[in-house]
């Protein structure tokens, strides 16, 4: 569909050759199923995809926050078998890039918006499978006094402005830690996919999905905070508005998407079915309005979805003649918490919630 955007390379100081962003299409999903397929489901990799071995692949938990506080040298170990031997959970949980709808800042509010020029597509639902973190971290003796968790991903080493930054890693607060983290081992039915995380993940519910740490090897258990620049110097809130340091992220904001290629073209004169989705970091989604050009009006929620990781939607629309047209969707969760009509400003350009002008061409 190359009516769709691809997220844009990143700028060449940042760039290597591997790295991978890829939105899912709004389009794949029109009208389709609650979970996004495998072969559908966005793509962020800050460098490339390892191959890794399930057979000698190690859980390998460390640090202070553990009873005996092994080192890294001296880990906890769990296998695969033994994460599977322990009792599964399924969630259908959602994931979605801290940078998604990046571009908008850019194009509906004329401000800077470095990093991958998202549009809306960096966002899936899919059903995990696995196991409860907060399990194993209790077999692995974890303290009363720890924390902060720091799961560290097994691709290779990110390098940028020619700074080794190590392997993408960020601190988990134990609150979270221990209430609903999954480390996953299936997606949607099937073993995770090298892309998404093989052999197991992190799966973060309504977080940044920079928190769902894929190819998950070395956990740090900590009874003192724990730092990495994913959690200093990016996935923070720089700008008006915050300290100096910035105000770190954590769970995502309210937005919609219509389930529609950007520009899509529509016949004139005929009833057309609009649908679309909305989600929220802080809770399900409450309301949804849709806005065709004549003010705002109640879309139709599918029952099936209501308190779900994300809910879809319908409206009917007959676009009156040939032209150009702006849809506007605006959600509100059970929190209270509506999209605005202008994304917060921020420095690395991060929870872009505003609602979304999305072009159609009635012919
Ligand atoms: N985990 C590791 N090890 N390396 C990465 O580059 N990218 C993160 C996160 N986990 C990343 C990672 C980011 S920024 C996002 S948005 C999600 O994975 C994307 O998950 P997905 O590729 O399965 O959609
Ligand atoms: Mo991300």
């Amino acid at each position: 569909d190359p009516g769709t955007p691809i997220a844009k390379p990143l700028p060449p100081e940042l760039l290597r050759p591997l790295d991978t962003n890829a939105e899912m299409r709004w389009t794949a999903l029109a009208g389709q199923g609650y979970v996004v397929p495998n072969d559908r489901f966005f793509v962020r990799n800050h460098t490339e995809t390892p191959r890794l071995d399930a057979d000698s692949w190690r859980l390998r938990l460390f640090g202070t926050g553990l009873r005996g506080a092994p080192t890294r040298d001296t880990p906890v170990e769990f296998s695969l078998d033994e994460l599977r031997r322990l009792p599964a959970e399924e969630s259908d949980a959602l994931l979605e890039c801290a940078g998604n709808g990046r571009r908008y800042f850019a194009e509906q509010q004329g401000e800077p918006a470095p990093g991958v020029a998202w549009g809306l597509g960096g966002v899936g639902v899919a059903r995990w499978r696995g196991v409860r973190l907060g399990t194993v971290l209790r077999l692995a003796g974890l303290r009363d006094d720890a924390v902060d968790v720091m799961p560290e991903g097994l691709d290779p080493d990110y390098v940028t402005g020619g700074i080794n930054l190590g392997r993408v890693r960020r601190p988990l607060p134990i609150a979270k830690a221990l209430d609903d983290v999954l480390l996953a081992y299936e997606m949607n039915g099937e073993p995770l996919p090298p892309d998404h995380g093989f052999p197991v993940r992190l799966v973060v519910p309504g977080w940044i999905g920079i928190a769902s740490i894929k190819w998950v090897g070395p956990v740090e258990v900590s009874t003192t905070p724990l730092f990495s620049p994913w959690n200093t110097r990016f996935y923070r809130m720089f700008g008006p508005g915050h300290p100096a340091g910035g105000t770190v992220l954590g769970a995502q904001l309210v937005k919609s998407a219509f389930e529609l290629a950007w520009d899509a073209r529509v016949p004139a004169g005929a009833e057309v079915l609009l649908h679309g989705r909305s989600w929220s970091g802080n809770g399900p989604i409450e309301r949804v309005e849709v806005d065709t050009g004549d003010g705002w009006r109640p879309a139709d929620l599918v029952a099936a979805d209501r308190g779900g990781a994300w809910q879809r939607w319908t409206v009917r629309w007959r676009p009156p003649a040939p032209g150009r047209f702006t849809l506007r969707a605006r959600a509100t969760d059970t929190t209270g918490a509506t999209q605005p009509d202008r994304a917060a400003p921020n420095t690395l350009a991060y929870l872009f919630d505003a609602v979304v002008h999305h072009p159609v061409t009635a012919h």
